[in-house]
């Protein structure tokens, strides 16, 4: 699609490199009109910053909702992440149900987990609201730590293609179309994502980079989502968003102060010339 018009609901972290301050320069490099709606302000992230403010926009979002609603807005794609209250997961699905335009498509990266541990600040219920919102997505884009906390799978740090096979079919179980599994390592010095799309598994195998970071969870969905709403298949988008976090990752492994998310900006020229297909 040319000039599709997106609306992405997640947080706005000051600082920090994660979420919409990603979302949307990622977006617009792809190409689409970028439209957020955010969850909630925080000074920072919540991930090795102490003392970060956070205030919740849940109250905020049915107003903006009703706005858009007379205004006749919509939108081709939604793609949400981190939210900002277990209450507001209701008004996101609200938001889906009234603001799709016709055959808009709705992506899900159920944002709230990392190496086997939530958030700080996310809950049970939380996971348990996220599910709902999982199954009215065409995708989602969980990593193996929310996969296994939507489908009440034990963690493990070290598994098998039929373990993942396992939690693919719960996925779709709980209602989600496909699936994009983001950080699945069978070996340690590669990593990949797997897409599972009509009930095939196809994966794509990359390198891993000696250390991981903050972010790109967000930079890798918000990349997926541009690639895919500028017409490529869900493994080409899927393909294309891991080749451009890796490079982010590289660009920031030789700057130890730089510890709080990826140097994304550095890699957007490539993106950019990647999806304009030249
Ligand atoms: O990258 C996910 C994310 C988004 N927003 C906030 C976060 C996190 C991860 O910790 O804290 C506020």
């Amino acid at each position: 699609m040319t000039y599709p018009r997106i609306l992405t609901i997640q947080d706005i972290s000051c600082v920090g490199q994660c979420s919409l301050t990603v979302a949307l320069p990622i977006l617009s490099a792809c190409g689409a009109e970028t439209c957020i709606l955010p969850s909630a302000v925080l000074s920072t992230h919540t991930g090795g910053f102490q003392g970060f403010t956070f205030r919740d926009l849940t109250d905020d979002i049915p107003a903006i909702r009703a706005h858009w609603e007379k205004e006749k807005i919509t939108f081709d794609a939604i793609y949400t992440g981190y939210l900002g209250s277990t209450r507001q997961i209701d008004y996101v699905a609200e938001v889906f149900d009234t603001m799709l335009g016709k055959n808009g498509r709705i992506a899900v990266d159920p944002a709230m987990a990392d190496n086997g541990k939530l958030y700080v600040g996310f809950d049970l219920e939380y996971v348990a609201a996220m599910r709902t919102l999982c199954a009215r997505a065409d995708v989602i884009l969980p990593n193996i730590t929310e996969a296994c906390l939507l489908t009440d799978t034990p963690y493990r740090e070290t598994y098998d293609e039929a373990f993942v096979r396992e939690l693919l079919s719960k996925l779709t179980a709980l209602g989600a179309k496909s699936v994009v599994l983001t950080g699945v390592s069978y070996a340690p010095a590669e990593t990949g994502v797997v897409v599972w799309e009509n009930r095939k598994l196809n994966y794509y195998c990359h390198r891993r980079l000696p250390k991981s970071f903050h972010g790109t969870g967000d930079i890798y969905s918000s990349a997926f989502v541009g690639t895919w709403m500028s017409g490529r298949t869900l493994y080409d988008a899927a393909r294309i968003a891991a080749n451009y976090t890796v490079e982010c990752i590289e660009n920031t492994l030789n700057d130890p102060a730089h510890w709080y998310g990826v140097k994304f900006e550095t890699a957007l020229p490539e993106l950019i010339r990647i999806i304009a297909g030249a």
